[in-house]
């Protein structure tokens, strides 16, 4: 092994050969890697070895699913998904940071529950400007959750599929030490954090060899391009994928590709929520908590519910974090009163596909009324870039 690993590192990796179990065999290989110095020298080490990680992850999840199937057992913690989902959470180290009394302010759910332990998950709709936003007051988060503590899995694979993440610190009490435990059990667990999917794409194909293609002159712009690609096709084809054609998009680093070839692993918007704003210092704290932690999470409130001190444009703020967008159909000039919920940047072409098929394929025309525009009401077609609050009539021939 290469002279720029230190001596523990290597103790760990030889821990790792000798360990018996496909657990075990991860769990060493993860505290190696994260014994060795990140740098130009160590980057292909790291990589190689995060892609056996992935590799025995992927035929542990293999096993599990092959153990679910003959379980059927439903489990408490499965939340059947309802409108746009937010998943609060806590550490089990800060008890009481106020996610039920949370849930019970905007949802108007049950006040009895407050001020005691939540052992299971529990759930309210959001009301705002006609959205409904469904609310998981989660079982709060023990260390190891990843590797199954506390009912850890179950918590965790819902948080995989939800669509906010909102993490809940007590301003009162050390945000530190609630915020990183958060964040390393949710990376742990694959779920990435208000980070862009990887710009790359692997394909399988038939032809018996792996192909690199730079689509893009940010990909291009690498300083050895060649040894980018021999490095490329190696954690390719240590992955056991011998043909592929590798599309890369923009700048990626080796960890991205790996990330790439982890299917478990999702990419999740987050928030954080500093409660209990009333106590005193936590303006101090709050400052601090934006200091620290803003690169990493766009949006940090400082709220107080027993003040009722929360941001009263809360179903916005949401929305402008996911970049989605409300549309308002018009039908015979009656406006509807629910919206449909977009993405940024989406056309009328994707709102009638919306709707209902029938309405693409018979299109002729879309009006839309934008009231902030110079021109409020516009004839467009299917190309047409939609905004948040517009109001559209489809007509078709
Ligand atoms: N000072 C202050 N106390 C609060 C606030 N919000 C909640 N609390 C109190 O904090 C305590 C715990 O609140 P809960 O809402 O039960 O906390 P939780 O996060 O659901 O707790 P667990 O279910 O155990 O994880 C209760 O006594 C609440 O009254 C607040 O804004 N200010
Ligand atoms: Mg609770």
């Amino acid at each position: 092994m290469s002279s720029n690993i230190g001596a523990e590192a290597k103790v760990k990796y030889q821990e790792y050969l000798d360990a018996g179990s496909l657990e075990e065999k991860i769990k060493k290989l993860e505290e190696f890697l994260s014994l060795v110095p990140k740098h130009k020298a160590t980057e292909k080490i790291v990589a190689l070895n995060k892609s056996r990680i992935a590799k025995m992850k992927r035929e542990l999840e293999a096993r599990r699913t092959r153990q679910k199937s003959t379980q059927k057992v439903i489990s408490p913690f499965s939340i059947k998904k309802e409108g746009i989902q937010l998943i609060l959470i806590s550490t089990y180290y800060t008890p009481g940071v106020g996610k039920t009394s949370l849930l019970y302010f905007l949802t108007g759910a049950s006040n009895e529950k407050i001020g005691k332990f939540t052992p299971l998950p529990e759930i309210g709709i959001y009301q705002y400007d006609k959205i409904r936003f469904q609310i998981v007051d989660m079982p709060s988060i023990m260390k190891g959750a990843s590797e199954g503590i506390g009912n850890g899995r179950e918590i965790l694979s819902q948080i995989r599929s939800c669509d906010l993440i909102c993490l809940c610190v007590d301003l009162s009490r050390d945000i530190k030490q609630q915020i990183e435990l958060l964040k390393e059990e949710l990376f742990k667990a694959d779920i990435r954090t208000n980070l862009p999917p990887p710009p790359v794409n692997i394909q399988k194909t038939g032809s018996n060899k792996i192909q690199v293609l730079y689509l893009t002159q940010e990909a291009k712009d690498i300083d050895d391009l060649e040894e980018l690609t021999e490095k490329i096709k190696e954690i390719v084809q240590e992955n056991g994928i011998r043909n592929a054609i590798v599309k890369v998009f923009g700048k990626i680093s080796l960890d991205q590709l790996v990330d790439t070839l982890i299917p478990s692993i999702v990419y999740k918007k987050a928030i954080i929520i500093g409660t209990k704003g009333d106590l005193p210092h936590t303006e101090q704290t709050f400052i601090k908590l934006q200091n620290n932690y803003s690169d990493e999470f766009p949006l940090i409130l400082g709220t107080s519910i027993h003040k009722r001190n929360f941001p009263k444009d809360f179903g916005d703020l949401i929305l402008k974090q996911l970049k989605k967008i409300r549309i308002y159909t018009m039908s015979s000039g009656k406006i509807a009163e629910k919206p449909l919920i977009m993405d940024e940047n989406s056309t009328i072409k994707d709102a009638t596909l919306r709707i209902h098929r029938s309405f693409y394929d018979q299109f002729d025309h879309a009006i839309v009324i934008r009231e902030k525009a110079r021109q409020k009401r516009k004839k467009v077609g299917l190309d047409y870039e939609l905004n948040d609050h517009d109001i559209i009539e489809i007509h078709t021939t």
